[in-house]
C-alpha cells in the first residue's frame, strides 16, 4: 500500500461540529485532521449566503462553548446574518487554527473501514486520500440540496439559482421580477429582502410556513458584556429541551383557564425567536387540543397583519395546514407586511398547481407568471441526504446509503452497525432539528471524547454500536413519534419532503436532556450496546 498521510482521527467539515471536535480531540493529544469541501472554516454559513440568510437561533447561545472563542468575540445582533456568522467563523479559525489541520476544497467521495489495519481510508475528488482509526463525519443536516423535477426548467431563459448556491457577491434583486418557489425558512427570509425592492415578487406557496416573530436586537458590540456567566449558559442551555436557556412549561394547556392561556401566548409571542414554540405548554406538541389552542392565537395575530383577507386565508389559513410546530417554524421580521405590497403575490399551487416552466417564467393551471430570476427555496434532502455523494462503506463493504435505504438505522443518532470507530453529528436520529446546533453538538462532542478516551485508556482498538441495540434505538425513534402530533405534517423531519424518500421520523424528539441522561447512561454502563472486541475478519 502506497504511503498516505495517517491520523488518529479524520473529520469531514469544519462548521461547528468540525471545530468543536477539532479543539477538544486535540488538547487531549489527538491527531486531527480535517477536510472541507469549502475554501474556509464556516460550514452551513459558507453554503447560505442568499440574501437575507440568518439564524433562527438566538445569540449567545448560538456559538461554541470554547472559552478562547466567546470570550474574545461579542455579536452585534440577536439572530445574526450570514455576514456576521461568517466573520465569527473567520475568527473561531483565527483563534483555533483550525486552517493549520485542515485541507480546505476537498471533496470526500469514499471513506472504506478496512478489517486488517482497522482504519478508515478516505479518498478525496482530487485523488487524496487519508488515513485514521476514527472517522467523523460532521457534515451538517442540510448539506443535499433539493430541486424538484418541475416540467421545462431547462426551458426558462432566465437566471435560476438554487437558495444553496448562490453565487458569491450580490445578485442585485432591486427592479427585478422574481419568481420564488419555498416558502421555508429561505423562501421567508428572501421574501423580506425582495418585497421592498424588486418590481414584482411571485411567492409560490405549497404549505403555509406558521412563522414566530424573531423580535431581532442590535448590540452594541463594545458594550461591556459579563463573560464569567457563560460557563453556566453553556451548562444550562443543554438541560433544555431545544437547547436554549428556555424550555417547555411543565403543565399541560388544559390545566389553565382559556384567559391564562391567553396571557402566556402573549407573553411568549411577545418575547420572540422560538419560545411561543418550545417554552409553550409541554403538550402542545402531543396533544390535538392544545396545538389546536397555540395554533388559534397564532392565526389571530398573523391575520391581523394582513390586509386583503383571501390572502390572509392563504397565508394564515382559519384551519390549520398542519399541526402548530411539527413543520418547522421560521422567524419572520415582516414577512407578513410585504403581502400587503401592491408588487408582492402569493400564489397557492395547490389551488393552481404548478404545470410547466416556460421560456419567461411559468405557467400555472390559472395562467403564466412572468419573471426573469427564479429563485428555488426548495429545502434540501435532509438529515440523511449528507452522506449521499459519498461512498461510506463499512464492514465486509456494507454502503450506508444501501442500508438505510428502506430504514435509517443509528444507535444514539451518532454510530451505526457495522460501521467501527465511525461517528457522525448533528445528523439522523439526534436531536438535531429540535435543538440549537451548538448545543446539541456540545452533547455530541463529550460522547465522542469520551468514548475515544475510554478506547485509549483501555487499549482498545475498534468500537462497533451492536445489531440490537440500534433495532432498540431506531424503534424508539418511531414509538416516540407515533405518540406525538409530528407524523401529521409532510416535513423534512419525516423525510416527507422528498419524492420516494422512506417516511419515518429522522429526529430523536425527547428533547437534549433526555439525550444527554441517555449517553451518560450509556457510558455509565460500561457503553451498553457497544462491542469493543476486535471486529471478526470476514469468513466468506
Ligand atoms: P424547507 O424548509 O425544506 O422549505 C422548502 C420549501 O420548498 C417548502 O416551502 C416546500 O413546500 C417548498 N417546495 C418543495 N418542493 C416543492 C414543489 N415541488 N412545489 C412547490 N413547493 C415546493 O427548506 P429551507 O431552505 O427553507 O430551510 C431548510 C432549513 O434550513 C430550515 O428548516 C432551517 O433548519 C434551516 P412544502 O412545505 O414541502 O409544501
Amino acid at each position: 500500500m502506497a504511503e498516505i498521510p495517517s491520523y488518529d482521527v479524520i473529520i469531514l467539515g469544519a462548521g461547528f461540529s468540525g471545530c468543536s471536535l477539532l479543539y477538544h480531540l486535540r488538547k487531549a493529544g489527538y491527531n486531527v485532521h480535517i477536510f472541507e469541501k469549502a475554501p474556509c472554516v464556516g460550514g452551513t454559513w459558507y453554503w447560505n449566503h442568499y440574501p437575507g440568510a440568518r439564524v433562527d437561533s438566538n445569540t449567545p447561545m448560538y456559538e461554541l462553548d470554547i472559552p478562547e472563542v466567546y470570550n474574545t468575540w461579542n455579536w452585534s445582533q440577536r439572530f445574526p446574518d450570514w455576514q456576521e456568522l461568517r466573520e465569527y467563523f473567520k475568527h473561531a479559525d483565527k483563534v483555533l487554527e483550525v486552517s493549520k489541520d485542515t485541507d480546505f476544497n476537498t471533496t470526500i467521495t469514499d471513506a472504506v473501514w478496512d478489517e486488517v489495519s482497522q482504519t478508515w481510508t478516505v479518498t478525496a475528488e482530487n485523488g487524496k486520500q487519508a488515513r485514521a482509526k476514527f472517522f467523523l463525519a460532521c457534515v451538517g443536516f442540510c448539506a443535499k440540496n433539493f430541486t424538484p423535477d418541475f416540467k421545462g426548467l431547462s426551458k426558462f431563459k432566465g437566471e435560476v439559482y438554487h437558495s444553496n448556491e448562490w453565487p458569491e457577491g450580490t445578485v442585485d434583486l432591486s427592479g427585478r421580477r422574481i419568481g420564488l418557489i419555498g416558502t421555508g425558512s429561505t423562501g421567508v427570509q428572501i421574501t423580506q429582502e425582495a418585497g421592498p425592492v424588486c418590481e414584482e415578487l411571485f411567492v409560490f406557496q405549497r404549505t403555509p410556513n406558521l412563522c414566530l416573530h424573531m423580535k431581532q436586537e442590535h448590540y452594541d458590540p463594545s458594550a461591556p458584556i459579563d463573560k464569567a456567566k457563560y460557563e453556566e449558559y453553556f451548562k444550562q442551555r443543554i438541560t433544555s429541551f431545544g437547547g436554549f436557556l428556555f424550555d417547555f412549561l411543565k403543565k399541560k394547556a388544559i390545566e389553565d383557564t382559556p384567559e391564562e392561556r391567553e396571557k402566556l401566548y402573549e407573553e411568549l409571542y411577545a418575547q420572540g425567536g422560538f419560545q411561543f414554540w418550545v417554552a409553550n405548554y409541554h403538550d402542545v406538541l402531543l396533544d390535538a387540543e392544545s396545538n389546536k389552542f397555540a395554533y388559534d392565537f397564532w392565526q389571530r395575530k398573523v391575520s391581523a397583519r394582513i390586509m386583503d383577507p383571501k390572502i390572509a386565508e392563504i397565508l394564515a389559513p382559519k384551519v390549520a395546514p398542519h399541526p402548530f410546530g411539527t413543520k418547522r417554524p421560521s422567524l419572520e421580521q415582516n414577512y407578513y407586511e410585504q403581502f400587503n405590497r401592491p408588487n408582492v403575490h402569493v400564489v397557492d399551487v395547490n389551488a393552481e398547481p404548478i404545470a410547466e416552466f416556460t421560456e419567461n417564467g411559468m405557467r400555472t393551471s390559472a395562467g403564466e407568471y412572468k419573471f426573469d430570476l427564479l429563485i428555488l427555496a426548495t429545502g434540501f434532502d435532509a438529515l440523511t441526504g449528507s452522506y449521499k455523494h459519498m461512498n461510506i462503506k463499512g464492514i465486509n463493504g456494507v454502503d450506508l446509503n444501501e442500508k438505510w435505504a428502506e430504514k435509517t438505522r443509528t444507535y444514539l443518532g451518532m454510530t451505526v452497525h457495522d460501521f467501527p470507530n465511525m461517528f457522525f453529528t448533528y445528523g439522523p436520529q439526534a436531536p438535531t432539528a429540535f435543538s440549537n446546533g451548538p448545543s446539541c453538538i456540545q452533547v455530541q462532542t463529550k460522547f465522542i471524547l469520551d468514548t475515544l478516551n475510554h478506547m485509549r485508556d483501555n487499549k482498545l482498538t475498534s468500537f462497533n454500536a451492536t445489531g440490537d441495540a440500534e433495532m432498540e434505538y431506531t424503534t424508539q425513534i418511531g414509538e416516540d413519534a407515533s405518540m406525538s402530533l409530528f407524523p401529521l405534517a409532510k416535513s423534512w423531519y419525516m423525510g416527507a419532503n422528498i419524492p420516494g424518500k422512506a417516511v419515518e421520523m429522522l429526529n430523536y424528539i425527547r428533547g437534549l436532556p433526555a439525550y444527554v441522561d441517555l449517553l451518560d447512561t450509556v457510558e455509565k454502563e460500561n457503553w451498553k450496546g457497544v462491542d469493543f472486541a476486535p471486529v471478526a475478519v470476514a469468513q466468506n
